[in-house]
């Protein structure tokens, strides 16, 4: 039984290892969230998503019945494996595999890491939101393949939340050494901003979903990410 334990945690920091080094060129991430984007337009605006260059793709479907969301995932995931972009399932671990998805995110509220990964699979991405140079330290030892940090600015995306700034980005990847996704109220406008302080990675919602067109702005975005 041990031995057998110590075997699965050799495999977990192999696969765990080979994920974050696949994380090293991965700069932007989209959220395809249906709160701005119909089920019948899905498909449409993960195509220019993914043609701007969206390195990472979430499904986010707050308020949505959890039913609708393979379907939709099984129209998303084979055009995020064209592009050779890991595909992410919000909140649901359970529905990775049905999803034909890469991975799950989960929240400060939502099962552990150890659990989102004992359900998705141990090959699987798992992902997890802070909301703190605190949290973001604490993150560190349930072992996600990357974090989320924000919001860094408000966002009617994450309505509820306050706002941390800019201020603890730096520092955040001075003390976590894991992938730091900043997030929140990220625009094509502040981008620059947000690198200057210290960002090397972002997550863009609504300013891509809401740009008149979608493939361009994300093209723009990612421009300022790898110049
Ligand atoms: N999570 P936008 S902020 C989904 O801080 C999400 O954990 C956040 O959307 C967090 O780019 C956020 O439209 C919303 O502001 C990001």
């Amino acid at each position: 039984m041990r031995r057998e334990l110590r075997l699965h945690s050799e495999k977990h920091l192999q696969i765990a290892f080979q994920m974050n080094h696949s994380f090293q060129n991965i700069r932007l991430y989209g959220i395809l969230d249906l709160g701005y984007v119909s089920a019948a337009d899905c498909e449409k605006a993960t195509r220019s998503m993914l043609e701007g260059g969206v390195q990472i793709l979430q499904l986010r479907a707050k308020n949505v019945s959890k039913d609708l969301l393979p379907p939709l995932a099984r129209q998303i995931a084979p055009l995020c494996k064209e592009h050779n972009v890991p595909f992410i399932i919000n909140d649901y671990p359970d529905l990775v595999a049905n999803c034909e998805a890469d991975g799950v995110h989960v929240g400060q509220d939502d099962v552990s890491v150890a659990e989102a990964r004992r359900i998705a699979g141990p090959d699987k991405i798992v992902g997890l939101s802070t909301h703190s140079l605190d949290q973001a330290v604490a993150a560190v030892s349930q072992a996600p393949d990357y974090i989320g940090f924000g919001p860094l600015f408000a966002t009617a995306t994450k309505p509820d939340y306050r706002p941390i700034g800019i201020k603890d980005i730096s520092e955040a990847h001075r003390l976590v050494e894991l992938p730091v996704f900043c997030i929140g109220g990220i625009k094509r406008e502040n981008l620059l901003d947000v690198l200057a302080a210290g960002a090397r990675r972002v997550v863009i919602v609504s300013g891509i979903l809401q740009a008149k067109d979608p493939a361009k702005y994300t093209r723009e975005c990612l421009d300022l990410l790898v110049p």
